[in-house]
């Protein structure tokens, strides 16, 4: 399959149905921010140039505990993966990297380089994977039931230790610079596990993976609250992380799962405490309403993304210094996963325009002068500016699709891989 996995003839004949709206829904915006002192074409600029990467598990369709109902054309194995990624690329042009997560996409490493190379895509954080057993990796016989890299059982810290390592070692073959650790350790009643003497050993092994990290490497540990364990997780928040990302080193670094709280926690709260800390590591875009949900990024709550945002914006300097990773991590069940991951990163990149509209310097005065409801309008107005056609304008500049859902539906895509795709079986729980 060429780097254009669907023909770009389709994408520019969409792109003509709708080139004279977007100019003059451009025009007319472009001369609304001019007004607000706002250069539109440098906001365009700046969005080109802000990516996030995809997961590789989300282009397959995911699942709840309860059941999956898989969709046509799912992708059978890594490569077709690959495919799938690139079709997301060519159209929306906003997601050039693949997170891997090993052993799910384990295959031949130049194979997998060079299949991504031919698609135009490279990899970003590798997600290491000791939250479930895995009966057919022979260096993984011991189970993780009871927890991976705190485990009571020095051997299972080991196994999982070693785990880590390789996908190190396997991220390094195919490009990735950085590993994120997430572990569902942890106890469903209280008084199975010692929380302090879990979490001293979770410390022990995660300086083991530490000290096996190359020089140019970063380390990202994720915390979640609950889920898989619902009464206490060994990595719960991100006072936990913070304490990890510091015990460990320079190259340690929190990442922030935005469905990974307690309903209604102020995120871009912690997202600034971090940054101040220097330890924001990345995100996991998502979104939720009620726990964990794994939703499309920005499809409940836009607003709280746009906070997000407006903190990563007004750090400047500081956030260039860390150079967060930006990636999905969603679950699609009841949507084309192409579409959701399209859809997601133009909203992850809609709040980020948005929050370049914000008029910081107005925001101070407003904060310093005490004037709530002005500082509170300031944001809403940054908000409330509909960015649609910034956004489509940057991914008309990159060849992309001015509709790429529009397209990607011209396209015929997922008719053609159902019918060279054979369908995959729907039973089995678990988000996949
Ligand atoms: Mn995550």
């Amino acid at each position: 399959m060429s780097d254009r996995p669907i023909d770009q003839e389709v994408v520019e004949t969409e792109n003509e149905k709708r080139q004279k709206e977007l100019a003059s829904d451009f025009a007319a915006l472009g001369e609304s921010l001019d007004r607000r002192g706002v250069a539109i074409d440098a906001v365009v600029e700046k969005v080109r140039g802000f990516t996030v990467a995809v997961p590789s598990w989300g282009v397959g369709t995911g699942g709840t505990r309860f059941a999956r109902f898989p969709g046509p054309g799912e992708p059978r194995g890594i490569m077709e993966k690959l495919d799938d990624c690139a079709v997301i690329q060519q159209l929306g042009r906003a997601t050039p990297a693949v997170s891997l997560h090993i052993p799910w996409d384990r295959a031949d490493p130049s194979a997998l380089k060079e299949k991504a190379a031919s698609l135009g895509l490279s990899f970003d954080a590798m997600n290491s994977n000791t939250f479930q057993d895995h009966p057919d990796d022979p260096k993984q016989p011991l189970s993780y039931k009871f927890g991976s890299l705190s485990h009571a059982d020095p051997a299972v810290r080991a196994q999982a230790v070693e785990h880590n390592l390789d996908v190190v070692e396997f991220g390094q073959a195919i490009g990735s610079r950085a590993i994120t650790v997430w572990i569902g350790d942890g106890s469903n009643f209280p008084g199975q596990a010692d929380l302090s003497r879990s979490f001293e050993r979770y410390l022990e092994s995660a300086k083991a993976i530490y000290a096996g990290l190359p020089e140019d490497w970063r380390l990202f540990s994720e915390h979640k609250m609950y889920e898989p364990a619902f009464y206490s997780t060994v990595v719960q928040d991100w006072g936990t992380n913070l304490l990890i990302a510091q015990e460990l080193g320079p190259q340690a670094f929190c990442l922030v799962d935005l469905g990974h709280h307690a309903p209604n926690v102020n995120i871009e709260q912690i997202v600034s405490r971090l940054i101040f800390a220097q330890k924001l590591g990345g995100f996991h875009f998502n979104d939720a309403k009620y726990g964990d949900d794994d939703l499309d990024a920005g499809s409940v709550d836009p607003f709280r993304l746009f906070l997000v945002f407006n903190e990563l914006v007004e750090a400047g300097e500081a956030l260039e210094r860390l150079h967060p990773a930006h990636m999905i991590d969603q679950s699609h069940n009841v949507t084309d996963p192409i579409e959701s991951l399209i859809r997601s990163a133009d909203e992850i990149r809609r709040a980020y325009a948005q929050a370049l509209l914000v008029d910081r310097k107005a925001l101070r005065g407003h904060q310093d002068a005490n004037d709530a409801m002005m500082a509170s309008e300031c944001l809403k107005r940054a908000f409330r500016t509909d960015v649609t056609p910034i956004l489509a304008e940057a991914r008309r500049r990159d060849g992309g699709a001015i509709d790429p859902i529009a397209a990607y539906r011209a396209s015929g895509y997922r008719a053609k891989v159902a019918a060279e795709r054979p369908a995959s079986k729907g039973s089995g729980g678990g988000i996949v």
